[in-house]
């Protein structure tokens, strides 16, 4: 306690100051008074009993401290700063972990080099760094549109839901932001895309509107210009024989007819727009005007008019801006979406898109794994669009009920599953070709279209890649070329579809978007193989189905080839991964190889009088044996990689801008909000 007496007898002292404190003094005759006014005077009157000279050293003392104040906020406070963001970064680089590297830094990163360690693959060339961007914004001769947006497109799900639900959305946070593990290996979700919720607030604008910053254009080379012959070539024979029907028959001077919906021309347009084939695409965009008619008495399979129409009106919307697209891709996804309504909700193979009803095929209530699992992008981003959530919303349970099924080897999943039961069913059979094959392309190119959150595609992706190093690769002989084959009850079938593909490309991309640089190994081991699927043959071309041999014999190449597999569908799995090659690498190996696989579509698949045709026989270079067939995916995949391999543009449908669907459809990979 301090005492008001004892403080009153001291004699004054000049040289330190004195401040006492006593609640008797304060409270003085008035009683305790803790009055603003009175502390105000109370302290006033103590500075006036001070003198001159401890006034002035408390005012200097003052002056001082605000001064070292202002000195220490601009000097202290950067290196605080950037120290703090240095700690972030060091955090996000460092791989520390086996298996998998983090995730890419914010906000589309370049290309990035993956280890070079090619221990496990001797046979492989080191890769090289890209090549600095040339950079090119869409085809040379047409114009990015503004977006012509539908005041319709309203959104249903506006931020009254947030709102209404915060205690879930501070969950969800919560879960977007965590961190996954896998095997132990950490990754972090990309801090500059937009959770894939399916909380949809607003419809979004094509991707080609935030993409219309002003570059050079990167001139295009004889290859592409070649691919752009080839092309018109195709759409000549089209054009004059098949004009609005499915599929041209180059032979006959016919089509052939699947839909009925123009599919052709629908899986062609975005190809056209990539290539910068004006004219062609407006007179094809006229037809879909006019023409494109989906109330008909008509069963579409799901999986391939998802793929190739709703993917490639959605794809085309981006790249063009034009609402035509948006308006035909949500009338198509709304009359395929009774394919959902079955007992497990896992959707049936067929929809009749003029009647509304949908069914298994005829000859059993199964669906097939890969078409049930591969149209999520599509869907996904039909709701992202139109703000309508029931796309997405059916579409992510098939991915979630997937996810949690017994009957998978090692992350490999059987070949079928019943719509009625949800279960797999042909269980013991795995493959990476038909009717698996882009299961596994979709675990991860919806993870990087949702902005790598979604911890469980990723986890399964992972897993499936593990289980093909376990159970399905091996090497051939005599060049020890690695493949992937089949397993079916525990015996391993040396057969490798020419669909199987796909797969190097989808590691690349992946070892790319940060995964472990063990899978950019295995993508170049396996293109390696692929390239000899077509340069081990007699035409050049790739059969439909190879066998590798397992045991050298005199004689005898790697690639073996059965009468019934020896043809040609011009399929573009082997072109599409050596564009993912390229674009990571810059190798250009691949361009080359690319290049002879074009000559020789030339050689043995071109009808002269217009079209491109399948064949029956790539062992038989005087006579391939035409099967008079113009798949659509020729002019939608396998000429689009072509022309996007030989160019030197990583932003000609940059790859952390755009996720390609399994028809070759780019769609934006969903951006910060
Ligand atoms: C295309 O329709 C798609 O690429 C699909 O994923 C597999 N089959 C053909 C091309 O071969």
């Amino acid at each position: 306690m301090y005492s008001a007496a004892a403080a009153a007898a001291s004699p004054p002292r000049r040289d330190f100051i004195s401040v006492t404190l006593s609640p008797e003094e304060a409270v003085g005759a008035g009683g305790y008074n803790n009055s603003k006014a009175w502390r105000r005077r109370s302290c006033w009157r103590k500075w006036k009993q001070l003198s001159r000279l401890q006034r002035s050293v408390i005012l200097f003392l003052f002056a001082f401290l605000a001064v070292c104040g202002v000195i220490s906020y601009t000097s202290v406070g950067e290196p605080w700063k950037s120290l703090t963001n240095k700690s972030l970064d060091d955090q996000r680089t460092e791989p520390g972990i086996p298996g998998l590297k983090l995730a890419n830094p914010a906000v589309l990163p370049a290309p990035q080099k993956a280890d070079a360690n090619l221990g496990d693959y001797p046979e492989l060339s080191p890769q090289k760094l890209p090549k600095p961007p040339r950079v090119r914004r869409g085809p040379s001769n047409l114009q990015i549109k503004p977006p012509r947006r539908d005041v319709r497109l309203k959104t249903r799900h506006g931020t009254s839901r947030v709102v209404e639900e915060p205690v879930q959305a501070d969950k969800e946070e919560k879960t977007e932001k965590s961190v996954i593990s896998w095997r132990g290996a950490v990754i972090e979700p990309d801090q500059s895309t937009e959770p894939p919720s399916i909380k949809i607030k607003e419809p979004e604008k094509p991707s080609s509107v935030e993409d219309v910053d002003q570059k050079e254009p990167v001139p295009i080379n004889e290859r592409q210009r070649a691919v752009i012959e080839a092309f018109r070539h195709a759409w000549k024979g089209y054009k004059d024989f098949a004009w609005g029907h499915d599929e041209l028959k180059p032979l006959s001077k016919s089509y052939s007819e699947w839909f009925g919906l123009g599919l052709t021309l629908i899986d062609a347009l975005d190809t056209m727009w990539i290539l910068g084939l004006k004219e062609e695409f407006e007179e094809a965009r006229k037809w879909v005007a006019n023409d494109l008619v989906f109330d008909k008495n008509v069963d579409v399979n799901l999986f391939e008019s998802t793929i190739r129409i709703l993917g490639g009106l959605l794809s085309t919307y981006h790249l063009s801006g034009d609402s035509l697209f948006l308006e035909k891709a949500k009338e198509i996804g709304n009359r395929l979406m009774p394919a959902f309504k079955t007992p497990s909700k896992i959707p049936y193979s067929d929809v009749n898109i003029g009647r509304g009803t949908a069914h298994p095929p005829r000859w059993t209530s199964d669906s097939t794994v890969a078409e049930v699992t591969s149209i999520q992008l599509e869907f996904r981003e039909l709701s992202r669009l139109t703000g309508d959530e029931k796309f997405q919303k059916a579409v992510d349970e098939v991915m979630k009920h997937v996810h949690t099924l017994s009957g998978k080897n090692d992350g490999l999943v059987p070949m079928f599953i019943n719509t009625n039961s949800g279960q797999f069913t042909h269980l013991g059979v795995y493959t990476l070709g038909a009717r698996a094959d882009s299961y596994y392309e979709y675990l991860l190119k919806q993870w990087i279209q949702g902005g790598k959150k979604e911890n469980e595609l990723l986890e399964d992706y992972m897993r499936a890649i593990e289980g093909v190093k376990k159970h399905l690769l091996k090497r051939s002989q005599p060049k020890k070329l690695t493949f992937v084959g089949e397993l079916a009850h525990g015996h391993f079938s040396a057969k490798m579809d020419h669909l199987v593909c796909f797969l190097p490309g989808t590691l690349a991309l992946g070892a790319h978007n940060g995964l472990t640089a063990d899978h950019m190994k295995l993508a170049e081991a396996l293109i390696e193989t692929c390239y000899q699927m077509y340069a081990q043959v007699e035409t050049g071309l790739s059969p439909e189905i190879v066998h590798f041999n397992l045991h050298a014999q005199k004689g005898h190449k790697d690639v073996e080839i059965k009468p019934a597999d020896r043809h040609n569908l011009l399929r573009p799995e082997t072109v599409e991964s050596l564009f993912y090659m390229y674009r990571f690498t810059g190798d250009k190996k691949y361009q080359d190889w690319g290049w002879e696989i074009l000559q020789n579509f030339n050689k043995y698949t071109r009808v002269p009088t217009g079209g491109y045709t399948s064949i029956n026989n790539v062992q038989n270079p005087s006579n391939p044996e035409p099967r008079d067939k113009m798949e659509s995916f020729f002019l939608g995949e396998t000429l689009k990689y072509m022309y996007l391999l030989f160019s030197d543009d990583i932003d000609l449908i940059n790859l952390d801008k755009y996720v390609f669907n399994t028809e070759a459809h780019p769609l934006p990979i969903w951006a910060p909000a």
